[in-house]
């Protein structure tokens, strides 16, 4: 069957990743479940159709993005389904509960955060992401983890490095990738990545401690026995990537809101207890995993008016979601004083994220480091703030300012 050439046919991988935003506005009103022949399936995008799909996973199985799957492999808790997937779980999530994370992230966090403003305080201007957030983000994740001798910027390169592999997403009229660079160079990061992590995993086989990857050897393991490291892997670069990456980009994302909006800066930092909703706020605005959960029909559905065969792999635009006008108005706007209505920055539903309680104490220690610090840091007016990315979207910096 052929059907008529439409704007959504001209959609392009440059276009989403510069601004999705506004091709997403007028998908939500025109065509809320489209095929886009750029990324090579059909995009949801309102905030309706994406909970719908989250909530039924009898008719919707998870699988992990193509340029994910090329990035990561075989083997991921973001590739599975079922009694898979839940085993999995059980031993990814328990030092990410809120009470075990209570009784380490202040310490994990706050002196690592105090140390940098220390060594940025007397600058009086700086990228604030390349100098703060992200190594408080890479820190805080990377020491919990057990990666503490790794240098952040060695931390940071990994997280960039994979996110663009991930993110490589555009592909040709039959389906090819287009691009072939950014997921070799994310394969020459896997070798740095392993020659690094193996030395750390025969040493916490024989010396258990309390860091992630030595509980993730051992934890619900048989006396004697280990995790296979062909299970550990993948899931450690998704950690890399996204537990990494995605704390900073809050952190970014929610001073760019407040930078826009000087009077909520200015209560925001007067009163710290109004950091939690900035941040919500903030991972609303801008959903730093911006479009990369797939999932596949299990049969055939019809969904949002669109009948798609069995088989049939749907990208949910969360980012997109996000800013859907029949839930918040004026979407496009960051404001601490909107009613709160729950996004989908998180995900939704079985494989809703894991890190969500860490990942957002994380963001409110810093925050309230650098407030306490920096009361006076305002916008460079020079340097406006670029967001960019469409599978995770992020600001590209933040210059600031302020008084010494
Ligand atoms: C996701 C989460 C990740 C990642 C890649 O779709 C994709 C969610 C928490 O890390 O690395």
């Amino acid at each position: 069957m052929t059907r008529a050439a439409t704007w959504i046919d001209s959609i392009t991988m440059e276009e989403l990743n510069t601004d999705p935003n506004p091709i997403y506005a007028r998908l939500r009103r025109e065509a809320p479940v489209a095929y886009v022949p750029a990324v090579g399936m059909h995009l949801v995008s309102t905030r309706e159709l994406c909970l719908q799909i989250t909530q039924d996973s009898d008719t919707w199985s998870t699988v992990i993005a193509p340029s994910g799957g090329r990035t990561f492999g075989e083997g991921t808790v973001l590739d599975s389904n079922g009694e898979e997937h839940r085993k999995l779980r059980e031993w990814i999530d328990p030092q990410l509960r809120p009470t075990a994370v209570d009784s380490y992230v202040d310490a994990l966090v706050r002196p690592q955060a105090r140390a940098i403003l220390e060594r940025i305080e007397d600058l009086g201007a700086a990228d604030i992401q390349e100098a703060y957030f992200a190594p408080v983000s890479v820190r805080a994740v990377g020491d919990l983890m057990g990666l503490a001798q790794v240098p952040s910027d060695t931390l940071v390169h990994w997280f960039q490095t994979l996110s663009r592999s991930y993110g490589n997403a555009e592909v040709d009229a039959k389906g090819k990738f287009v691009d072939q660079a950014p997921f070799e160079a994310g394969d020459e990061v896997k070798k740095e990545i392993i020659a690094t992590v193996d030395p750390l995993l025969d040493h916490w086989t024989d010396n258990p401690d309390h860091t992630l990857i030595s509980h993730w050897l051992h934890d619900g393991m048989p006396e004697g026995e280990v995790r296979e490291r062909s299970e550990i892997y993948p899931n450690l670069y998704v950690f890399l990537l996204g537990a990494l990456q995605e704390p900073g980009h809050v952190m970014t994302t929610t001073l760019a809101g407040l930078f826009e909006n000087p009077d909520q800066l200015e209560r925001v930092v007067d009163d710290p207890t109004l950091i939690p909703r900035a941040i919500n706020e903030g991972a609303r605005w801008v959903a730093p995993i911006w479009s990369a959960a797939v999932k596949v029909a299990n049969s055939d559905v019809v969904i949002g008016g669109v009948s798609l065969p069995a088989g049939t792999p749907v990208m949910l635009a969360y980012g997109s979601a996000n800013r859907d006008e029949s839930t918040w108005e004026n979407p496009d706007l960051f404001d601490v004083d909107r009613p709160v209505m729950p996004h989908l920055a998180f995900g939704s539903g079985r494989h809703a994220c894991a890190g969500t309680y860490l990942g957002t104490a994380i963001v409110r220690i810093a925050l309230e480091e650098l407030f306490e610090t920096l009361p006076n840091i305002e916008p460079d007016p020079a340097h406006p703030v670029d967001f960019w990315g469409w599978t995770f979207r992020g600001p590209q910096g933040l210059r600031a300012t302020w008084e010494v």
